[in-house]
């Protein structure tokens, strides 16, 4: 057990941050979930062979003032998911701000974008033009990181998003020790 493991979730409110945590962590929905206020906190063990830990999930509330807590929210992140919605363009492209401030307090703080509300593929169909996959992964490129399709309300992905979380933090941080003098 190499201890407690902080990641932090970035995005533009409404994109599906809580509910993706919610799904991983309880593997519940709520369709009337309403915005977060503050920071919430969720936590989870995770293991991948000899290695183990746990996971201290750092959620963003809705109606918080980023700027006012950036800083704190982001001081040691050993890893950001950084979501955005792929029936909205404009959440990717909001996605470069988040990674810049979060950069600015974690320099190369390794990162797994994840594209949500997949299921709308099946439902929107052709009526409205969706980020497709191939931009995702093109978008996810620019930062050499992973890039996941997932659906919160289904439970689509939401598994692959969380193994590719531990699959990079049992590499970067395979000892106490690594885990201890990373940042
Ligand atoms: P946030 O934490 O990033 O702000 P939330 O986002 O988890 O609060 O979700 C915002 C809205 O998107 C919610 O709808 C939620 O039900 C919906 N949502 C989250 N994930 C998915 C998904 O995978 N697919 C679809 N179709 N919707 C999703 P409301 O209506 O409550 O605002
Ligand atoms: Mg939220």
């Amino acid at each position: 057990m190499i201890g407690i493991l902080k990641i932090v979730l970035i995005g533009e409110g409404g994109v599906g941050k809580t509910s993706l945590i919610k799904r991983y962590t309880w593997n519940t929905f709520d369709e009337n979930m309403k915005l977060t206020v503050g920071v919430d906190f969720a936590a989870k063990n995770v293991q991948q062979g000899e290695w183990a830990a746990t996971l201290q999930i750092w959620d963003l509330g809705g109606q918080i003032r980023f700027r006012d807590l950036a800083i704190s929210y982001f001081r040691g992140a050993r890893l950001a998911i950084a979501v955005f919605d792929i029936s909205s363009r404009y959440t990717m492209e909001r996605l470069n701000d988040w990674i810049t401030s979060l950069y600015q307090s974690v320099p190369r703080c390794p990162l797994i974008i994840v594209g949500n509300k997949c299921d709308l593929r099946d439902t929107l169909g052709a009526s409205r033009p969706l980020v497709t996959l191939q931009e995702g992964i093109e978008y996810a490129a620019q930062y050499n990181a992973p890039f996941i399709e997932a659906s919160a309300k289904e439970g689509r992905g939401v598994e692959d998003v969380f193994d590719a979380v531990t699959q990079i933090l049992a590499e970067k941080f395979p000892t106490r020790e690594a885990a201890g003098m990373a940042f």
